[in-house]
């Protein structure tokens, strides 16, 4: 029996555990997520009750967490891409680049699209302004640190850029990247550019006219 992956092509945590194992042509099942296949919704909150994708199940081991199913990914099902260096110091900047690109890039670009969909009179207009003021701040930091680097962190391909890989591609559409960030902007059209994620990209194609905030003319 495969891995099997619950997840949906345009949800970006589901793209980040997807570039791991498009990485490393890593055989698996895709479930998708769609309100046309309840049986496979009814599996997928039976598995995991807090209602959040992707889920990894392998034999009897369920795995949640795109960052933690990728660790596993690593550990149990390793290919030729290595996403998280077998040095443990190098390890650290890995894993400490994917938090930041889930807390600080991830979050506030998901809270700005999640807001939009709430009923006019729930809407958050603090929380939004909070959102973006994160967003403008990541934005600065990443655009120092992406000066002189190829990559989030290390030298190569990792954990961290499959953090970045989907949390800049929705961020820049919900609070666009500008020119004053060409480090940066450059960084994003390299993940888009690598073929992993250039797959999960176009795979979420036909999901566009979803996205709540209109999806724009690019990429
Ligand atoms: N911390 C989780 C977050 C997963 C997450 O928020 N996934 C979104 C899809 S991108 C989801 O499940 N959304 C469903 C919902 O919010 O109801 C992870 O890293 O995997």
């Amino acid at each position: 029996m495969p891995m099997q992956l619950y997840a949906h092509p345009f949800s970006s945590y589901s793209q980040k555990a997807l570039i791991a194992l498009y990485e490393n042509g890593t055989p698996f099942k895709y479930r998708f997520l769609g309100p046309e296949d309840e049986s496979t919704l009814a599996e997928w909150m039976a598995l995991w009750p807090i209602k959040r994708f992707p889920v990894l199940v392998d034999g009897g081991r369920t795995v949640m967490e795109a960052t933690i199913i990728i660790e596993y990914l690593g550990l149990h099902h390793p290919g030729p891409t290595r996403l998280i260096p077998e040095d443990a110091d190098a390890a650290l900047d890995v894993r400490m680049m994917d938090r930041f690109f889930d807390n600080y890039v991830m979050i506030p670009m998901q809270k700005i699209v999640f807001n939009s969909i709430r009923p006019e009179e729930a809407r958050d207009a603090y929380g939004v302004d909070e959102a973006r003021t994160m967003l403008d701040t990541a934005y600065h930091w990443l655009n120092g640190r992406m000066a002189d680097r190829e990559w989030a962190a290390g030298n190569g391909f990792s954990l961290a850029d499959c953090a970045a890989a989907p949390s800049l591609f929705y961020a820049d559409w919900v609070h666009p990247i500008t020119e004053d960030f060409a480090h940066l902007r450059a960084y994003r059209q390299q993940l888009l550019a690598r073929p992993s994620f250039a797959r999960a990209v176009d795979e979420a194609r036909p999901y566009r006219p979803l996205f709540p905030l209109g999806a724009p003319d690019r990429d």
